[in-house]
């Protein structure tokens, strides 16, 4: 069976995890904190990362990908060519105009580090600017990409809350605010499959900063 190697608390296990229960997959957790992950599976030390009947594969996006090849049922991307590139290129943008990003302010946002005035001031255009763009080709309506549920929901439902909480805690204000991701996170909320990742994602938060503190 499929394993799939992180913690509850990283929200890109979350994506990958959510598109598996989304599909119905039947997959195993591993518990793999930093530090502690298979350098052969993950040779840059990051999770997620999964084990599958081939072999391991790291990179969220790329899980995606396979698992949607591997497991077609349920499908999570349009079958037309197109539409198909229509929400990874959604995909891109979450993961990395806007994730990875803001990713630049979690060391302050989250884990009670410092992020340079500088940084910030540099960021805060670059994340308007992101934001804006990605508002274009979002469609809300009422999914990210459309009518359906694909793998730009996975995305957005996993990282928008956290981006958007680290903007909101350095900024003082809701980036995303002009945008309808309130409603959207609402609505997405409601799916059993989002509500399972996000209960494992409360869960799992206290219990690394127990680790954190554990260890400070
Ligand atoms: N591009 C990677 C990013 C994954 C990532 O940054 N995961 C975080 C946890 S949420 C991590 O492993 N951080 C440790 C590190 O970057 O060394 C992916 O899409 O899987």
């Amino acid at each position: 069976m499929l394993k799939l190697a992180g913690f509850a608390a990283s929200n890109y296990y979350n994506v990958v995890k959510l598109a598996l229960l989304e599909k119905g997959v039947p997959f195993e957790e591993q518990l793999a904190w930093l530090g502690e992950t298979d350098p052969a599976a993950s040779p840059l030390g990051k999770v997620p990362y999964a084990i599958t009947e081939h072999g391991p594969i790291s990179e969220s996006t790329v899980l995606l990908e396979y698992v949607e090849a591997r497991y077609p049922e349920r499908p999570l991307l349009p079958a037309d060519p197109y539409l198909a590139a229509k929400v990874r290129e959604l995909l891109r943008y979450i993961e990395l105009h806007l994730e990875l990003t803001a990713r630049n302010l979690y060391p302050e946002a989250f884990f009670g580090g410092k992020v340079s005035d500088s940084l910030k001031q540099k960021l805060r255009p670059q994340l308007e600017k992101n934001i804006a763009a990605f508002g274009k080709l979002a469609r809300f309506s009422p999914f990210i990409a459309g009518e359906r549920f694909t793998l730009a929901d996975c995305a957005a439902a996993m990282h928008l809350p956290v981006l958007g909480g680290a903007c909101k805690i350095i900024y003082g204000e809701d980036l995303l605010a002009a945008l309808p991701v309130k409603d959207y996170l609402k609505r997405v909320g409601e799916r059993p499959a989002v509500q399972k990742v996000n209960a494992d994602r409360k869960a799992g938060t206290e219990v690394m900063l127990a680790r954190y503190q554990s260890k400070a």
